[in-house]
C-alpha cells in the first residue's frame, strides 16, 4: 500500500512505562517529576478558552544536559513531549494533546547576564517578561515587546509566538531581538541556532525558524536578546470616539503624518465596560455616547518633541471627530490606563465562554475588517468583543457565546469564522498576529496556504524532528 502523505497518517505513540517514568526520575529527580492528577489539571491547561488535556508525567527539568537525555530518550520510545512555559498562551500551544511529557521550564528562570558594553541579555526561557524589563531597566536599557500578559507569561513562550504586545508598533515583536538561541532537538543534539550579532547573514536562519515555531522543532534552552537604550520619556493619550469605525480610519492618518507612535491600541465600548468593572474604576468619567477609545503613547529622549507630536496626532484625531482628548499626566494616571488596556482579555473571560481571535490586516483596512466582523456577527447571531494593536492593524475579536446555543456555538461558528479569516485575507492579511496556531486555529491555515505549501511545512517539521514527539498535533496536524 502507498504510504499516506504525511498529514493523512495518524502518528503512532508509545504509551510511558514504568522503565520510562525510572529513568525521567534518575534524569531530573524525584522532587522533579510527576504524576499527580492535581498537577495534570494544572499543567494540562493554558489559557485558551477551557481546553485542558492531561499528560502521562510532568517533568521539571534544571539543566539542559538533563533536557538533551530526556529528549533523547523520548525520542528513541516515540513518547509526545510537549514543552510548556508560563501557560499564558491563547491559541493551544502548550496543551499536551497526545498525552506524554509535560516539559516544564519553570526552572529555567535565570537571567544568565546582561552585556551593557554590547547591549545583550542572555536568558533562560523560564523568565517571566516584565522580571526581565525591570531588570533592564535598572540598567538604562530597554526590552519592548510587552504582551498584555507580560506580568506572567514567559520569554519561552514569547519565543514560541513571536509575541507582540502594545510596543510592537513602534519596536517591533519578539523575533526582532531574538540573535542567538541554544535549543536542544528531539535527538538529544544541543546547537546554537545563530550567532550574537547585530547581522547575520550565514546560511539559512535557524534562529528565526525557531522564533513562532510553538515548541514543534526543538526546545529552546537560551535566548540571546538585542537590547536598546531606554526611551526618557512618553505621553500618554486617551482618544474618546463616538463611532469605532471613526477610531480605527484615524489610525492609518498618524503615521501618513510621519509619526510612529510607541502604542497605538484600540478598544470598542464592552472592551473598556468589561475591563472596568473587572479591573477596577478609572479617575474619568466614560460618556454614554462613547463608542470606542483609542490609547496612543508617544516616547523618545525629548520632550519638545513629544509635545509637537501629541499636537499633530491630536489635529488628526479632531479631523476623525473625537471627543475631548484626556491626557494621563501622572505615573498612576498612565497605569491605570494601561491596566484597563491589558486586562481585557481576562475580563472577557471572566465574563463569557468565548473564542478569541487574532485578526491582522494591512493597517489602513482596519475600519473594513471592524465593521465586516460586526456583519459577519449578526449574519450567524454572535456578538463580539473587539480591541487591540490597532497600529498593527491587529484585532483581537473575542466572541462571545453568552446566550448561544451548543449547537450554534459548535456548528454556525466555525463558519462565521472562517469568513472572518476569509475577510483578513481579503484585506491583506492573515489569521493570526501575535497568538499563534497552535491547536485551536489550525483548521483554518487551509485559508491561507494551498495544500503544497502546508506540505513544505511539515516537511520542515520531519527534519527537525521526524518522530514528531515535539508538540504533536500543533499548527498543521
Ligand atoms: C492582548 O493584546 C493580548 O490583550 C491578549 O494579546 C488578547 O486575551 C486576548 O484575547
Ligand atoms: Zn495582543
Amino acid at each position: 500500500m502507498d504510504k499516506l502523505p504525511l498529514e493523512m497518517a495518524e502518528q503512532s505513540y508509545n504509551k510511558l512505562t514504568s522503565i520510562t517514568l525510572n529513568h525521567l526520575e534518575s534524569l531530573v529527580g524525584k522532587d522533579f517529576i510527576s504524576v499527580d492528577k492535581e498537577q495534570f489539571e494544572k499543567y494540562g491547561r493554558d489559557e485558551t478558552e477551557d481546553l485542558v488535556f492531561f499528560p502521562d508525567v510532568v517533568v521539571k527539568p534544571q539543566t539542559v544536559e538533563q533536557i538533551s537525555k530526556i529528549l533523547k530518550h523520548c525520542n528513541e520510545q516515540k513518547i509526545p513531549v510537549t514543552t510548556r512555559g508560563a501557560g499564558t498562551g491563547l491559541s493551544g500551544g502548550a496543551l499536551p494533546i497526545k498525552g506524554g511529557v509535560l516539559l516544564s521550564m519553570e526552572k529555567f528562570n535565570k537571567i544568565l547576564s546582561i552585556d551593557t558594553r554590547n547591549l545583550q541579555a542572555t536568558v533562560e526561557p523560564g523568565v517571566i517578561n516584565y522580571i526581565f524589563q525591570e531588570e533592564v531597566k535598572k540598567l538604562g536599557l530597554f526590552y519592548p515587546p510587552d504582551p498584555a500578559s507580560w506580568g506572567s507569561c514567559s520569554l519561552g513562550g514569547n519565543i514560541a509566538h513571536s509575541s507582540g504586545g502594545p510596543k510592537a508598533v513602534k519596536y517591533g515583536t519578539t523575533r526582532d531581538y531574538v540573535l542567538n538561541l541554544e535549543v536542544v532537538l528531539p535527538s538529544g543534539e544541543i546547537i546554537w541556532t545563530g550567532a550574537n550579532t547585530l547581522k547575520y547573514s550565514t546560511g539559512y536562519n535557524l534562529t528565526h525558524l525557531f522564533v513562532g515555531s510553538e515548541g514543534t522543532l526543538g526546545v529552546v534552552t537560551k535566548i540571546v536578546f538585542k537590547l536598546i537604550p531606554l526611551p526618557k520619556f512618553d505621553m500618554l493619550m486617551l482618544v474618546p470616539f463616538n463611532s469605532a469605525e471613526k477610531a480605527c480610519e484615524a489610525v492609518g492618518e498618524v503615521f501618513k503624518a510621519g509619526i510612529t507612535p510607541s502604542a497605538m491600541e484600540f478598544m470598542e465600548r464592552d472592551a473598556i465596560n468589561w475591563s472596568i468593572k473587572y479591573a477596577g474604576e478609572v479617575n474619568f468619567a466614560i460618556k454614554p455616547e462613547w463608542e470606542a477609545l483609542l490609547l496612543v503613547e508617544v516616547d523618545g529622549n525629548n520632550m519638545d518633541v513629544l509635545y509637537s507630536d501629541c499636537e499633530i496626532i491630536s489635529n488628526i484625531m479632531q479631523q476623525h471627530e473625537c471627543d475631548e482628548i484626556l491626557f494621563a499626566d501622572t505615573a498612576d494616571q498612565k497605569a491605570s490606563l494601561w491596566k484597563i488596556r491589558r486586562k481585557v482579555g481576562e475580563a472577557v473571560k471572566s465574563n463569557s465562554v468565548y473564542k478569541e481571535e487574532d485578526t491582522v490586516v494591512m493597517r489602513a483596512e482596519l475600519p473594513k475588517l471592524l465593521r465586516g466582523v460586526k456583519d459577519i456577527g449578526k449574519k450567524y447571531g454572535f456578538s463580539s468583543v473587539c480591541y487591540g494593536h490597532a497600529g498593527d492593524g491587529n484585532l483581537h475579536v473575542n466572541i462571545i457565546k453568552g446566550e448561544l446555543s451548543d449547537e450554534v456555538w459548535n456548528n454556525a461558528l466555525p463558519k462565521g469564522i472562517t469568513e472572518i479569516f476569509e475577510l483578513c485575507k481579503s484585506l491583506g492579511g492573515t489569521i493570526s498576529g501575535e497568538h499563534g496556531i497552535g491547536l485551536v486555529q489550525q483548521k483554518y491555515m487551509s485559508i491561507i496556504f494551498p495544500p503544497h505549501q502546508l506540505q513544505l511545512m511539515r516537511d520542515i517539521k520531519k527534519v527537525f524532528d521526524p518522530n514528531s514527539i515535539l508538540n504533536p498535533g500543533k499548527i498543521f496536524g
